[in-house]
């Protein structure tokens, strides 16, 4: 059995940070250890929430309390995502140190969520700078939408060459996978939804439908590196990891708009995110 240390955001109604991966990682045959970065109500795209972060030292209080009970060495993986005070990331860091010195097999998997104005994401000021500036360097996967990616590379992209070349130059900076979790240059199939995985050595592109919601559900992301990581740890390789991913997070779409719902369906769609129905092959790029 993996054991993951998932430091996220908890919704309390819907899904997004820990309450899109934390279910879905399970189901995978994943134990999954939640730290909740912040307790919200709702996710913030609906415009109004209730409730607060947990205060930042608190982070390395639970982490040092597994220790404490003798079982931080059982940690497989950290994976980071929403946050909810820039103070909170230098934590985080600290915890992956922590797991990494009871278990030096032990993976980061750094999932930058840095918000999206458009969009209605709200993430505190001062958490994008503290990502791009200190993450590269602590993580070993590395999981942007194109927004973060553009923020990590410092320039905008607009292409899939651009996204490959940033993704490289990430990797040069540290981690040894980047996961682009949604891709969006002009030029992309409209119908699409686009993803990338590169390492040092291959680079897939994947590609599932895009389906006409008309609001988009929120947590997707969230639901994406979480799935990722717990096939990676189950050993699958880069492409099947990706394959397994992009089947999986169509499976929670198609539920989720068949049913006519805002939010993600992941217990509806739970059989088909262990075992989805329609595969899609990922492409050499
Ligand atoms: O999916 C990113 C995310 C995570 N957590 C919270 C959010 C969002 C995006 O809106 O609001 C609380």
């Amino acid at each position: 059995m993996k054991h993951v240390l998932s430091i996220q955001s908890h919704v309390v109604y819907g899904h997004a940070g820990n309450s899109a991966a934390v279910f879905p990682m399970r189901r995978l045959g994943v134990e999954v250890w939640p730290v909740n970065t912040v307790q919200f109500s709702n996710h913030t795209q609906y415009g109004r929430w209730a409730g607060q972060a947990l205060e930042s030292s608190q982070i390395t209080a639970l982490v040092d309390g597994i220790a404490a009970i003798g079982e931080l060495q059982r940690c497989d993986a950290v994976l980071s995502g929403y946050l909810g005070a820039p103070e909170q990331a230098a934590y985080v860091i600290e915890a992956v140190r922590k797991v990494r010195a009871a278990n030096p097999q032990a993976i980061y998997l750094c999932d930058p969520v840095m918000g999206h104005p458009e969009k209605g994401c709200v993430v505190q000021p001062g958490i994008q700078q503290y990502l791009v500036e200190h993450m590269p360097a602590v993580a070993d996967i590395m999981a942007p939408n194109h927004l973060e990616l553009e923020k990590l590379a410092g320039r905008d992209i607009d292409s899939l060459a651009d996204a490959l070349a940033a993704c490289r130059d990430l990797i040069a900076r540290g981690p040894k996978l980047v996961l682009v979790k949604h891709l969006d240059y002009a030029g992309k199939p409209v119908d699409q939804f686009e993803m990338l995985v590169v390492s040092a050595s291959e680079a897939w592109l994947g590609r599932r439908p895009l389906y006409p919601f008309d609001r988009q559900p929120v947590g997707v992301g969230d639901l994406t590196s979480g799935v990722f990581l717990a096939r990676t740890l189950s050993g699958d390789d880069v492409k099947t990891a990706f394959e397994h991913t992009l089947a999986a997070v169509d499976a929670v779409m198609a539920a989720t708009h068949a049913a006519g719902e805002y939010e993600l369906q992941l217990v509806a769609a739970q059989d088909e995110i262990a075992r989805p129905q329609r595969h899609f092959d990922a492409i050499a790029v």
